[in-house]
This record gives C-alpha cells, structure tokens and sequence, in this order.
C-alpha cells in the first residue's frame, strides 16, 4: 500500500485535524504524522505550501497523491479504503450519510463567535477566561438546539454506528463544556461517549508541547 503521511498542527488541536485523525484511527489505517508549527509560519514554507496549495493543515499525502481540506480527505478515504474491509467512518443509507454532510458542512461553515471565543486549545491547554459575548451566546444557543435535534433521544451516536459526523459535533459541543457553559445532559452525554472511543482518546491524549498564543 502506499505510505500515508498526515500533516498536522504543532499543537494538536486542529478540529479538522481531528477529523482527519480519528478518520484514519477508525479504518485501521498505518500512517505517519509531520508537524507544521502554525505558530512559526512553517505553513507558508514552500514545501509545504507546495504540498498543500492552499497552506493549511491537514493535508494527507497518500503516495505522490496530495489533498487538503478535512471533509474532502475524510471523502477520500472513506472511497480508497471502502467498507466492508475498512470501517466505514460514514453512514451507509444515502439520506443518513447526506445528513452527516450537512453537519460537517454547517460544523465547517457556522458558529463563528464559538470557534473565536473558544477555540480548540481551551479544550486541550488552559480554558477560557473571559465570559461568551452576546453574539457567542447566541451562537452557544444555536449550537444546543441544533444538536438537540440532530441526537436522537437516548442515543449517543447521530446514526446507527459511529461516522467523522460523531466526532467533528463532539468537538464542537467540547468548546462549550471543557469551557464550563451549560449544556443538556443528552449533549453531555453524547460528547462523553464521543470522547471515549480509542480514536478519539488518540488524538486528545497525545503529547502536546507547551502553547505558545499565536
Ligand atoms: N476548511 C479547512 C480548514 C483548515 C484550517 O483552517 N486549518 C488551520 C488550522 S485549524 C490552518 O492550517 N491555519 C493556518 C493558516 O491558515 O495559515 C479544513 O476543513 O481542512
């Protein structure tokens, strides 16, 4: 097979990192990670902007092929290691897995004031301190009553198994508990049961170097 390489942030709190990771980890993959010093502009070094075009993280390199963008990776492999050989990190049925396109779209796209005022290394290094605006709140509220409505009651998974949908929402909703804010039990519950999987204890639990504000 050919090697697969995952360039990933220095700090391993990319959310689109994660997605791709968690990707990988699920289907059993091997692969390698290269880190890219966000902090330092290593991504606008010509080798990796070679290697990615657009100079972000991911990228995954699978052989002398190059992609970037989360959800078109999570496509990818999700097409070049298919079930039933590889666990599938999408729904199967066409209407669920068009639903979980929408989530990771709108988890992409939505929910700015969220991913400023509490940005992924408040989950991993040291939690906010300063209160949501009044636009985070806003979005907070939104993010509660989308959610509450994509999980089924007394579920904890979006679908019948697990997809890259589970993991991009539990993400998402971290950014609200790591951070102490209210949120609904079945929410909880459902990041809880996400923060679990070995996948995802994978990249939660790897080693960080010390943050450095950037
Ligand atoms: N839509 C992209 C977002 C990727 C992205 O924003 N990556 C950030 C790290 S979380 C990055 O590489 N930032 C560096 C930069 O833009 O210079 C995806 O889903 O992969």
């Amino acid at each position: 097979m050919d090697p697969l390489t995952l360039y990933v942030d220095g700090f391993w709190t990319s959310p689109y990192v994660f997605a791709v990771f968690v990707a990988l980890k699920e289907k059993g993959l091997p692969f390698t990670t290269r880190e890219v010093n966000l902090h330092e502009l290593a991504q606008r070094k010509p080798d990796f902007q070679a290697r990615s075009v657009t100079g972000r993280v991911p990228v995954l390199e699978h052989g002398d092929f190059r992609l970037s963008e989360s959800s078109a990776i999570v496509e990818y492999l999700e097409e070049a290691f298919p079930s039933p050989q590889y666990t599938p990190v999408l729904p199967d049925a066409s209407r669920d897995r068009a639903r979980a396109r929408q989530i990771m779209a709108w988890i992409r796209s939505d929910l700015m004031p969220i991913r400023e005022e509490r940005p992924t290394h408040t989950i991993f290094y040291e939690p906010a301190t300063a209160p949501l605006s009044e636009a985070g709140r806003a979005a907070a509220a939104k993010l509660i009553a989308a959610a509450s409505a994509f999980i089924p009651d007394g579920k904890t998974t979006l679908f019948d198994t697990f997809t890259i949908a589970d993991a991009d929402l539990a993400m998402m909703l971290q950014r609200l508990i790591a951070n102490g804010h209210d949120v609904p039990p079945k929410l909880t519950a459902f990041a809880g049961a996400q923060w679990q999987r070995p996948s995802v204890r994978a990249f939660v639990e790897h080693e960080r170097i010390a943050y450095v504000p950037h």
